[in-house]
């Protein structure tokens, strides 16, 4: 049987209701075939980062979060999938980088795999440097190493590290809306006085 790869997918996305369609998204990585999602990050609100380019200027926030992902594809494999479910959100690929985007799914880690072709880069290059793709990570993977040693607390720890705010947790699609429940006796109390 082929062994079981741990990846962590980064989503982003900052167009027509991106915190509905992360949470999609996270649905959809839980069907790719031979993958078995495990922890999901909750989502984060940050603000573009943009480049230098003046083209690309007045973009909406992102939301982004980041998914672990166990896998018996191959890294190429992976990709495809992905595209695939980019494509369903409707995204476009323009040739200048930094655009708006509905859904960006990129693969952040891939086992211990260290990879630099034309397709694929992996680690992803930026990881270390972009506190949307650092927190959540550190948030379902605290201790994580990247290939290179290097520690994820590194980042977390660096002083310009600028912690963003969450917005949602993750809700899998098919979970029961949770009752609301009856006021507790201290809060009949607070709100009768
Ligand atoms: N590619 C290479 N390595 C990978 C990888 N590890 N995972 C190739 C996925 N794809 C990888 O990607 C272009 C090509 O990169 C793919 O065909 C694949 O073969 P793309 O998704 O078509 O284009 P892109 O998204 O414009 O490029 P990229 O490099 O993903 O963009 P960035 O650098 O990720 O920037 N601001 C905030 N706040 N939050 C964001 O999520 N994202 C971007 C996108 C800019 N600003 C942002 C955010
Ligand atoms: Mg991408």
């Amino acid at each position: 049987m082929k062994p079981w790869i741990r990846s962590f997918i980064g989503l982003g996305g900052n167009l027509d209701n991106p915190q509905q369609r992360i949470q999609n998204a996270c649905d959809q990585l839980g069907e790719i075939r031979l993958c078995r999602r495990e922890r999901v990050s909750s989502l984060y609100l940050s603000e573009p980062l943009r480049g230098d380019t003046s083209s690309n200027t007045d973009q909406p926030n992102y939301i982004n979060a980041v998914v672990e992902l166990y896998t018996q594809l191959s890294a190429e494999q992976l990709l495809d999938e992905l595209q695939l479910i980019e494509q369903q959100h409707g995204r476009t690929r323009s040739h200048s980088r930094w655009q708006s985007r509905t859904l960006d799914l990129d693969i952040l880690l891939f086992g211990n795999q260290q990879t630099r072709s034309e397709r694929l880069q992996i680690p992803h290059p930026e990881l270390m440097n972009r506190s949307f793709v650092v927190q959540p990570l550190s948030e379902i993977a605290n201790n994580l190493r990247l290939p290179s040693g290097v520690s994820l607390q590194d980042a977390v720890n660096k002083p310009d590290f600028k912690p963003l705010k969450i917005v949602a947790k993750y809700q899998p699609a098919n979970q029961p809306i949770p009752q609301a429940q009856p006021p507790t006796s201290l809060e009949r109390r607070s709100h009768s006085a």
